[in-house]
């Protein structure tokens, strides 16, 4: 365990939210020509508890109207909403959280806008893991376990490796990312993977509910 973290001060908030086992995010460009809002819709029909809204290409504004109909939607349902990289929206519409990576404004500068908003941060290594905790993170993505087209310049990282290192080793809350499928999940699992971040997998799915009951089921065999 990573001496230096004060376990009390933040796992208060971190339990109920990431102890969940998908974690959903959007990717509309995968999502067989359905809109984010629709796929959103789509996750919270198949029981996806924590919803991060990831889009690249779209304008402040429109990215603004998706993040406001999503938050009604994840609010009317119960589920954590968090907005990837834009501090911005993420306070204008009430987010619960805000998904920041290394090339972000630092996090501790982050963490002062925000509040006590969950601030989750991507790594890549055991280096940046170390950092996430120390710096206040309330969970960390760590990635890519596999490769991955999905998100474009992704730092390298061991993967399978480095994921068994951080559930061996950081007291917080981590979400294993990159490349996961139905296919590969157990694998991920059997490396200390408890959250499962899946992009591609899950929009690009024409049925989303049995998609995330068919991984639930297997997930639950071992
Ligand atoms: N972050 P897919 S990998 C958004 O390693 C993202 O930090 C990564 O998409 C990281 O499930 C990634 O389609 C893409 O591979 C995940």
């Amino acid at each position: 365990r990573y001496k230096s973290y004060d376990l009390e001060k933040n796992f208060g908030l971190n339990k109920a939210f990431l102890n969940t086992d998908i974690y959903g995010i959007t990717g509309e460009e995968f999502s067989l020509g359905r809109t984010n809002i629709q796929i959103v819709e789509e996750m919270i029909k198949a029981g996806i508890k924590i919803i991060q809204y990831r889009e690249k290409e779209k304008s402040k504004f429109e990215k603004y109207n998706e993040c406001k109909a999503i938050r009604k939607l994840t609010k009317d349902s119960g589920v954590t909403f968090i907005v990837n990289d834009d501090v911005d929206i993420a306070l204008a519409v009430k987010a619960d959280g805000i998904h920041i990576g290394q090339e972000d404004i630092p996090i501790e500068e982050v963490k002062k806008i925000t509040g006590n908003m969950i601030i989750g941060l991507s790594t890549h290594n055991i280096e940046q893991a170390k950092a996430a905790v120390e710096k206040g993170a309330d969970y960390i993505g760590v990635g890519p376990i596999f490769n991955t087209t999905t998100k474009k310049n992704v730092e390298k990282s061991e993967g399978l490796k480095y994921l068994k290192w951080v559930s061996e080793n950081i007291p917080i809350p981590y979400v294993a990312i990159g490349g996961i499928k139905e296919s590969n999940i157990l694998e991920v699992k059997r490396h200390g993977g408890k959250c499962f971040a899946m992009i591609s997998e899950i929009v690009g799915s024409p049925n989303i509910v049995e998609k995330v009951k068919s991984i639930r089921r297997l997930l639950n065999t071992i």
